[in-house]
Parts: C-alpha cells; sequence; structure tokens
C-alpha cells in the first residue's frame, strides 16, 4: 500500500532553545529556557515542568553559579547547522520545521531596528535548506519570550507584547518570504495554560495559585496570544500570498476510563477544555459556548474588545498542526495517574509507556485525526511525534533503535488508515531528526533522533554526529513509500 502521496511533506522538526546553543553570542539575551538548569536528581516519571521564582531564574545569570544550563549549549547547531542541515536531507526529507529566536532578532523586543547579526544566522540556515531543496517550517515563538520582555513587559499578559511581537514578525516575515512558506505563530499555544512561565514569559511566582490569579492571568495571555495570531494571518496575506499559517497544538486526546456516563461526561468536559477550545477559537474564530460556563465556573474574567473577536473571527488558521506523543484517561473519581507531562491525566491498561510515563498509542492518532477531520475539515499536518530514550553509542558508533522503527512505523501504519478514511493529512515532521536537549527536563540523555549527538547531560563530548539504525531505516521508508 502507498502510504506516501508525491507531494506528502515529510521531515523532522526542532526548536532554537533546545539546539542552536551560543546563547549570549551576537546579540542575543537569555530566555528561561537558559535559566533552567539541569537536575541529576529527576524523577522521570513524576517530572513536569520545573518552576523556579523569579529571584533563582535572575540568580542563574551571574557566573558563579555551579549549576549546568544545557540549553545555553544545546547540541551546537549555530555552528554545526551545515552538517545537520545535510543529514536531514540525505534521510529523505523533504521539510524542516525549526524555530526563529525572538531574542537574536530583537534582543530587548523594543528596539527599533532588529539585529542583523540574527537575521543573518537564519538566512545562512535557509539558504542551506533551499541547497537542500527542503522547504521550511517556522515556528516563531516556542517556548522561548525574550527575559527583557518579561521583565520590562510582563510577557503576554499584557497587550502591549502583541505590538513586539508583531513587529517581530513583520522583519521576519519579510526578509525570509522568498524562503519560507508555512508559519506557526506558536510552539503548542496551549502551553500558555498548562506551562504559563514557558508560553507566556511570566514569573509563576509573581502570581497567587492559590486564589485562581494565575490560571485567570494565563487565560488573558493565551487570548492575547489569539489576538496575535490572527493579526499575524492578517499581516501575512499582505506579505505574501504563498505563505501558509497554521496553529500548533500539544494533544492531548483522552478517553473515559469505561463506559460510565458520568466518567465519559467528564472526559467530554476535559476534550473541550484541553483540546476543543483551542481549535474552537483559531478555526471557527469564536470562544464556543461551552467555555463561557467554564470561565463562569472558575471566575476567569478576560478584558476582551469586540474589535478583538472581529479579528479572530475574520483571520482563522489555514490548516492545523499538533504534536503528538501519547494520550490518557480521565474519570471523575480520582484514578491512577500518570506523567502526561503537561496536566495529570489517567493510566489506561491497554497502553505501554516509555521511562518518563509518556503512554504510547499509535491508534489513538488515528482516532485524533479523524475527529479533527470530522470537526473541522481543514488540512493537518502532524507537526511533532517521536520517542524519548536513554542511549548510548556501541561498539560500532551506532544505536541499534529498533523501538524507534517500532514506535515510528506504527503511528505511519496509522497516519496511513487515517488518509485512507478521507482524512486530509498532508505533511509529518518527526521530533526529532538529531538529538537535542529536553524541553521538560532539560535532559541530553532523553534522545528522540535518528542521529545520535556525542554529549552527555553537562555538554560533555565531541558533539559529532552519529547515524543510529533509525535514520537508515526512514531514509529506505521514504524511498520505497511501502509500509
Ligand atoms: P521533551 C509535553 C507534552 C507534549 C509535548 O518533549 C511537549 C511537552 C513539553 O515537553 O512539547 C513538545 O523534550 C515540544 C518540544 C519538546 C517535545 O514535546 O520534554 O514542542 O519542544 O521537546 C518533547 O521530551
Amino acid at each position: 500500500m502507498k502510504f506516501i502521496k508525491e507531494d506528502f511533506l515529510w521531515g523532522g522538526a526542532t526548536s532554537a532553545g533546545q539546539i542552536e546553543g551560543s546563547w549570549d553570542v551576537n546579540g542575543k539575551t537569555p530566555t528561561l529556557l537558559e535559566l533552567t538548569p539541569y537536575n541529576e536528581k529527576i524523577n522521570r516519571k513524576e517530572m513536569l515542568f520545573s518552576s523556579k521564582t523569579k529571584d533563582q531564574y535572575l540568580k542563574a545569570l551571574q557566573s558563579n553559579t555551579k549549576n549546568h544550563y544545557p540549553k545555553r549549549y544545546g547540541i551546537d547547531f549555530y555552528n554545526r547547522y551545515k552538517e545537520d542541515i545535510t543529514l536531514f536531507k540525505k534521510a529523505g526529507m523533504n521539510i524542516y520545521r525549526m524555530s526563529i529566536s525572538w531574542s537574536r532578532i530583537f534582543p530587548n523586543g523594543d528596539e527599533k531596528e532588529p539585529n542583523r547579526a540574527g537575521l543573518e544566522f537564519y538566512r545562512k540556515v535557509f539558504e542551506e535548506c533551499l541547497k537542500n531543496k527542503m522547504q521550511i517550517m517556522v515556528t516563531i515563538q516556542h517556548f522561548d519570550v525574550p527575559l527583557p520582555i518579561m521583565l520590562k513587559y510582563g510577557g503576554w499578559i499584557n497587550k502591549e507584547t502583541i505590538n513586539l511581537y508583531l513587529k517581530y514578525v513583520e522583519v521576519i516575515m519579510n526578509e525570509y518570504k522568498e524562503f519560507v512558506t508555512y508559519w506557526l505563530p506558536f510552539n503548542e499555544i496551549d502551553i500558555a495554560i498548562w506551562a504559563p512561565e514557558l508560553g507566556l514569559g511570566i514569573f509563576k511566582s509573581d502570581f497567587n495559585q492559590e486564589t485562581g490569579e494565575l490560571k485567570q492571568i494565563s487565560y488573558q495571555g493565551l487570548h492575547n496570544q489569539f489576538v496575535a495570531q490572527a493579526k499575524v494571518i492578517e499581516l501575512g496575506k499582505k506579505i505574501s500570498s504563498n505563505f501558509k499559517i497554521g496553529c500548533m497544538l500539544a494533544n492531548s486526546t483522552t478517553y473515559s476510563i469505561d463506559c460510565n456516563p458520568v466518567n465519559v461526561m467528564e472526559n467530554i468536559k476535559m476534550q473541550q477544555i484541553s483540546r476543543w477550545f483551542y481549535y474552537d477559537v483559531m478555526v471557527r474564530g469564536e470562544y464556543p459556548t461551552y467555555s463561557k460556563r467554564f470561565f463562569k465556573e472558575n471566575n476567569i474574567k478576560l478584558d476582551i474588545t469586540e474589535e478583538e473577536l472581529l479579528l479572530i473571527k475574520n483571520n482563522p488558521v489555514e490548516y492545523i498542526t499538533f504534536s503528538y506523543y501519547m494520550t490518557g484517561t480521565v474519570a471523575k473519581e480520582e484514578i491512577k495517574k500518570v506523567n502526561a507531562n503537561l496536566h495529570d491525566v489517567g493510566k489506561n491498561p491497554f497502553l505501554e509507556d516509555t521511562e518518563w510515563g509518556w503512554q504510547i498509542d499509535p491508534i489513538g492518532l488515528r482516532i485524533t485525526l479523524n475527529e479533527i477531520w470530522d470537526r473541522y475539515q481543514i488540512p493537518i499536518f502532524i507537526s511533532e511525534n517521536g520517542i524519548g530514550v536513554v542511549e548510548k553509542l556501541d561498539n560500532n558508533f551506532t544505536v541499534e533503535d529498533d523501538y524507534r522503527i517500532k514506535y515510528l512505523s506504527e503511528h505511519f501504519e496509522q497516519i496511513n488508515e487515517a488518509l485512507s478514511d478521507g482524512v486530509e493529512v498532508f505533511g509529518y515532521t518527526m521530533w526529532t531528526p538529531v538529538d537535542v536537549v529536553s524541553a521538560s527536563t532539560c535532559e541530553m540523555s532523553k534522545r528522540y533522533g535518528l542521529i545520535y549527538v556525542d554529549y552527555d547531560d553537562y555538554h560533555k563530548g565531541t558533539g559529532n554526529r552519529y547515524l543510529k539504525k533509525s535514520y537508515h531505516w526512514f531514509k529506505n521508508f521514504r524511498i520505497t513509500g511501502e509500509l
């Protein structure tokens, strides 16, 4: 059976803050990513995004800190991008999804002119992609609000940040219009609610969690991002008719734990709030009716103007993308929880999980694709999917990662099923073509790549790249197009 249509977009995804390193060169300012230390005592099954107080984050800027900050070094993509992009191409990829670091382009957010050194870096990266005949999908913000915007403006809860962001977007869209077709304004826009520090650029310690203040301001920040995204779509249409602008969500498909209607209803509510709400606003262009009840019950009052609502209505996204790693279960009563990383969900006895407790569910991908297609009928792109595993190079300088081949092929099979169901899936970028620093845990040893990178959790190693068994498999898979 043919899996890939000739024009199917097929590639890998990364983010600036997890690969580039060179965190303080050529004018770049820090982000919270580079102020979050590696903690070797983490409990992988329990690990959620770690959070520090504002003082702790700022102390990390002092040079005498003994902690190690892996995202300051990444995998040195800043210097090795040519080698990596060539390897991606040789793996049969025809698209590379990557992010631009705002703090390289407008280090303080509010300067009049962009930082040329930052613009030059991405131009070189894009030229390399073009040379290798690869399309580019750019994530405009991937967990990395510049620290100066956090300190001076309070991040996304301040509507002024919309203007700073739009200025940044206008510059990169004009600068790179001949390179980039696909744009995603925000990585996992729902992260604003699950990890507001990263999504919104706020310090959680500034807000009261007990009184609901944090929740209230998180939804306000999210609303401001909905507005910003609509403005990006409006702007993008003026800059180039080739642009295709979509949304991106951390998918959180859940199932009711059983057929008890009480639990089924609980799951419906969970799906509305953790999944449909975001798409409903971004695709249908309206706050859904059930969200009114949710806001009322949670005492959330938002500052939303008529003008903003009209803007959102008039500028829906053209396509949907999401990251897909796992699924969970939901019940009214307390059930055994697993680490779904962003929010607590229940265990599913039919699924196996990874060392981090992420429950592997290939059929869930087909379910998810069908559900999204049924509800919205706009094209879908899977912008992240993959498995993190602790791995070591063997004596042959490779990794026999049969588990990754199994994980990916089972998911590909379900994409194929969904295509046969008539779902319009137009592309897929795996997470990740090359090992990167983990977003949630800052571990280098949580490896997702087809390509092994010789750095450990303390950035010790040569940084050399080695091809895993899955790399060769992936490459051949693309060529034959057979399942
Ligand atoms: P790491 C949690 C759950 C689902 C997706 O995550 C998530 C997260 C946050 O970690 O985010 C995406 O590295 C994110 C990537 C990230 C990837 O998942 O924690 O867009 O930046 O690396 C995998 O294992």
